[in-house]
């Protein structure tokens, strides 16, 4: 069966996570859970996949998305966002939506809710408006659970976040 050129990412090791988006336009945004999940050393691959322009296209990524060893997929769109939520419903594995405030959107509630509300048995972990780094981050904390090579990347991860805080508190404090 012939996949398609799904990865960006030919130097990295099998993908495990796949980044998708409605358009081009979103990559300003969706940019920041690949680079997070470098950080975090984990493999992804990245494409564009619309539900309404190539709904095909949508069909048979979702559909061979597992069988090809991706575990959890990121999709992010704007404005009347379906990518996330078709595409959950099209496979087992966990989707994770990104709303993002593109030109198309009425200042984002319409992504959220799009991503949101989804109906009850075809969930989609919803991050906040353009927050694809927390999907990269949760994306990864799910990959996690079966990898402790990833755990250990996580808690340094979080170890940094806590002591960047902890600096600019000090920093505050002797003013
Ligand atoms: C959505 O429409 C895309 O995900 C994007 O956020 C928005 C605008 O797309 P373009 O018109 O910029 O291609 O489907």
């Amino acid at each position: 069966m012939d996949y398609g050129p799904w990865s960006i990412n030919k130097n990295m090791s099998q993908p495990k996570i796949a980044i998708i988006m409605g358009s081009k336009s979103d990559l300003n945004i969706m940019q920041d859970a690949a680079d997070v999940l470098k950080e975090l050393g984990v493999a992804y691959e990245i494409t564009v996949v619309s539900a309404h322009r190539t709904p095909d296209r949508m069909f048979s990524y979702a559909r061979a998305a597992a069988d090809r060893g991706i575990k959890v997929i990121i999709a992010g769109a704007g404005g009347a966002a379906h990518l996330p939520g078709m595409v959950a419903s099209l496979t087992h594995l966990p989707v994770i939506g990104v709303p993002v405030k593109s030109s198309n959107s009425i200042d984002g509630w319409d992504s959220i809710l799009s991503i949101l509300q989804m109906p009850n048995g075809i969930p989609v972990a919803t991050v906040a408006l353009n927050a694809a780094k927390n999907a990269g981050i949760l994306a990864a904390q799910i990959l996690s659970t079966a990898d402790e090579y990833l755990v250990a990347n996580l808690i340094a991860f979080k170890e940094k976040l806590k002591q960047v805080v902890e600096a600019s508190a000090a920093e505050m404090e002797k003013q």
